[in-house]
């Protein structure tokens, strides 16, 4: 593999002022035309032939300034068009290729989704439709003429504005669309087909009226119209919070069900996985609807953070990604609960990212070298890149924040930057040497911060010492010291104590530079428990000795909520790390009384309860262990506290479920969501007690069920507790869903994440139901990649049968999508925690797969990356 790296980028040599393409779509032999007016570019010292990018392109013919190309001016390779000797002066050159959209399996560049012609750029699927500068500094504006059998399709949509279309001889037909704002190649989309629309319109604050389209197959019309909701509130919400509007005339978004991402921001043309655009109450959970507002949103918002203002190089990926999680992560806090959107979206960051912080796939949120950029939409460029401009938020202030945002968009719209550029603005704004912040883009791994602290009772003090350990990377042995956010308060039995420092009230934020650091708090009078990294004000591992008793302080007085929250997973974790030691451990009543305590005041804010009553997942366990995790060992503690809790508390749990049934019709509005959730939490708990009434409460639940979300949970608590009746509702569900994959991916799901033996032969059993294939991305995410990912148990069986099982697949698919198998791969991503006998066998099925000759770059790299 030939990596590419930060340190080796150039401006380009040549711009590429305007594009035009002309798209003659035929299934198996499109035609494409592409007219480009390109120079030289002045910043540049390059010199020579002009270089384009292509891959699997069949050349045709080319033309310079209208003249007819002979064959010794040029030259063509699979990855590319060479023009020997450029002009000096601006000049044209128009290059005729074809390509079979019909065999495009990669779902990169120009394919048929069902009847449906679409594209996918991001990051490199440009040169697969046209030669071209595929990078994303190189900024173009795009005509777009679309031609195609009108009875294919009747609908033809491109970038920008539609400037003009009519009916061609031979029942053929064309559009010609046109972006007015330059961007890079990744944004072209393009999409014909077959298809419905939805409509509606937004007004911008400025009174400029926007016309909104939703596309999607025929007879799924009705379910758009949350989406749709979801896009006006995002436009408003982006108005009001950044001061950003909608610049062109029409909006659109395409749901696709054959699509590698979730979701893809093309200028004008949002391209979704169908997943999260189509949603309805009885066919999508309280989590489907949540997610796909999110999603909406987070397309919309690149709309500013990406496509007006893009990355300079794909290393600033962070750039546009870090910064529109956070700008959806935002809008999502305003639009439902801040606490439980803040802890959800840690739990995420903590169970995706920090893995893959802690292991051999390990990089910083920028990169500076890469083998295969697709591998690096990552949960640490997306997800910890998000918690860098949360930290810059938290350091600099809000005000600052706001200041540093305005001074961005001001001075780099229409431009492909760096991060470097984006955190000067933000130095501007606050007067600060952001120097040593930017430490948080450049250094990989989960920083530990380790805190003591002493109360001296007599002089109303307390010392806290904070001291931050960067443990080696891959790749970065040394670090240098970073700068951490960290907010925190004092607790007492009755709330927070109103303590000193420096001699000042206390603001509840310190920003630690140093190795280590003591802070010396006054006017402490009475034994507090400090409550630290509140809000999660910093991804980090916190290590601090809290006892039972401090634990119970600060889930009862604690005014921070995710403290609350994290209080009740830290004292869960206490027990439950005793039990993966010991399972013959009693656990600890106080824990059930303080459960107890939380079911009885529920109804305050459920979401919550619900939170906090769920026991760290599986991961979390392992994470917390280590080194030489058994994965059997950590299951096994998590049903015994499970199974404590449902039999102690049987009668709470039922009542909750009673209390928390939610009346009139369905809303996916949080309040009932929240509802929802600790009601299904309670019943997901009391059915570990797998005693009669626990289970006739799920299958009455089943039975009545008027949503996805309330049936969803009746079919996993029933499919968990393997007796007959789980048989049974998961036959009736998948007859009653036959034709509707994204419901039956649903079911695909909670079936291979059952912690049973059997369950290797059921997804092997699956893999033949009608409903699955191995070449659409979501039925393979649905049931294999959850089984990978969220089968800790059965993925990881002693015998090493579900790595061999994972393995075969990924080979299988390679070939024919190789981002989708590099990502199942990414499932081992934990593999050296394990215990030795399944660390053998998993490094040995790495092994295998990454002596296969033939496998693409997207899985070399991941394969060899694994093994380093
Ligand atoms: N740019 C790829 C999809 C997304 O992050 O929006
Ligand atoms: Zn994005």
């Amino acid at each position: 593999l030939e990596p590419v790296r930060l340190a080796d980028y150039r401006v380009p040599a040549f711009l590429i002022d305007t594009v035009h393409l002309d798209i003659r779509l035929e299934r198996t032999q499109t035609r494409i035309v592409s007219t480009l007016t390109l120079r030289r570019n002045p910043h540049s010292a390059g010199q020579g032939a002009l270089k384009l990018d292509g891959d699997g392109l069949v050349f045709v013919e080319a033309w310079l300034d209208g003249v007819s190309l002979p064959s010794d001016a040029y030259s063509v390779s699979p990855h590319g068009f060479s023009l020997h000797q450029p002009p000096a002066e601006p000049f044209t050159l128009a290059i005729e290729t074809r390509l079979d959209p019909s065999a495009n399996t990669q779902l990169m560049g120009l394919y048929r989704s069902n009847s449906a012609y679409c594209t996918q750029c991001e990051a490199e699927g440009f040169r697969r439709i046209t030669y071209f500068l595929d990078r994303p500094d190189v900024l173009s504006v795009y005509t777009t003429r679309i031609e195609a059998s009108f009875q294919e399709a009747p609908v033809l949509l491109a970038n920008g504005n539609r400037t003009e279309h009519g009916s061609l001889a031979d029942g053929r037909h064309y559009a010609v669309w046109h972006d007015p704002f330059p961007k890079p190649s990744y944004l072209f989309a393009m999409v014909a087909g077959d298809l419905a629309m939805v409509a509606d319109s937004f007004t911008t604050r400025s009174g400029r009226e926007v016309r909104l389209e939703i596309y999607v197959e025929h007879g799924k019309e009705d379910r758009c119209a949350y989406a749709m909701d979801a896009l006006k509130r995002s436009m408003r919400w982006d108005e009001q919070a950044f001061g950003r509007e909608y610049d062109l005339d029409i909006f659109m978004i395409v749901a696709v069900s054959d699509f590698n991402m979730g979701a893809m921001e093309n200028k004008g043309l949002n391209i979704f996985n169908d997943k999260y655009v189509l949603a309805l109450p009885q066919t999508a959970t309280d989590s489907d609807f949540a997610a796909v507002e999110a999603i909406i949103a987070h397309e919309y918002f690149h709309n500013w953070t990406g496509n007006r203002i893009t990355c300079r190089d794909w290393f600033q990926l962070c750039l546009k990604e870090g910064l529109t999680v956070f700008r959806d992560q935002e809008f999502s806090s305003d639009q439902r609960s801040r606490p439980v959107k803040r802890i959800n979206d840690v739990k995420l960051l903590r169970s995706q990212q920090f893995s893959e912080d802690g292991g051999p796939l390990a990089h910083p949120v920028r990169p500076e070298i890469y083998n295969e950029i697709n591998n690096f939409y990552t949960a640490t460029v997306y997800e910890k890149g998000a918690e860098v401009v949360r930290m810059l938020k938290t350091l600099i202030g809000d005000e600052a924040f706001a200041a540093g945002m305005d001074l961005y968009f001001q001075r780099h719209d229409g431009e492909a930057v760096t991060i470097e550029d984006f955190l000067t603005c933000f130095a501007e704004a606050s007067r600060r040497d952001l120097g040593q912040f930017m430490l948080w883009y450049r250094q990989s791994g989960t920083p530990e911060i380790r805190a003591e602290g002493q109360w001296d009772e007599e002089a109303g003090t307390y010392h806290l010492s904070l001291k931050q350990i960067l443990a080696p990377t891959p790749g970065q042995p040394n670090k240098q010291p970073m700068l951490f956010p960290i907010r925190l308060g004092l607790v007492g039995e009755d709330g927070d104590l109103p303590v000193t420092l420096d001699g000042k009230p206390f603001d509840g934020l310190v920003a630690l530079a140093e190795s280590e650091r003591n802070y010396v708090f006054g006017n402490v009078r009475q034994a507090p428990v400090p409550s630290l990294l509140r809000g999660f004000s910093a991804p980090v591992k916190l290590t601090v000795a809290l006892d039972e008793e401090a634990l119970l302080t600060l889930l009862k007085a604690d005014s921070d909520p995710f403290n609350r929250w994290q209080a009740s997973q830290s004292y869960a974790l206490k027990l439950l790390l005793r039990l993966v030691k010991d399972p013959t451990t009693p656990v600890d009543p106080r824990f059930i009384a303080a459960v107890r305590g939380l079911l009885a005041g529920g109804a305050v804010d459920p979401a919550f309860t619900a939170l906090s009553l769920a026991l760290p997942s599986e991961t979390d366990i392992a994470r917390e262990i280590g080194n030489d995790v058994d994965p059997q060992a950590v299951y096994r503690a998590r049903s015994i506290l499970r199974r404590t809790l449902a039999r102690d508390l049987q009668a709470d749990l039922l009542r909750t479920i009673e209390n928390m049934t939610v009346a009139g019709p369905y809303s996916p509005q949080a309040a009932d969501a929240g509802r929802r959730s600790l009601r299904n939490g309670a019943l997901d708990l009391v059915c570990a007690g797998g005693t009669p009434q626990a289970l006739d409460a799920a299958a009455a639940q089943f039975d009545k069920a008027d949503n996805m979300t309330d049936e969803m949970a009746a079919l996993a608590t029933l499919a968990l507790s393997a007796t007959p009746a789980g048989e049974r509702a998961l036959h009736n569900f998948r007859e009653r869903y036959d034709n509707d994959p994204l419901v039956i991916d649903k079911w695909m799901g909670v079936q291979a994440m059952l912690p049973l033996e059997a369950t290797l032969d059921r997804v092997k059993e699956l893999m033949h139901d009608p409903a699955f294939s191995l070449h659409n991305p979501n039925r393979v995410r649905a049931l294999i990649g959850t089984f990978c990912s969220a089968n800790q148990t059965q993925f990881n069986r002693a015998d090493g049968e579900g790595y061999r099982f994972v393995a075969d697949i990924i080979l299988a698919i390679d070939p024919k999508n190789p981002q989708l198998a590099a990502r199942l791969l990414v499932a081992f991503k934990t593999w050296r925690s394990l215990e030795q006998g399944r660390r053998t066998l998993a490094a040995a099925t790495l092994r295998d797969i990454a002596r296969r000759p033939g496998l693409s770059r997207d899985v070399a790299d991941i394969a060899q990356r694994s093994l380093a």
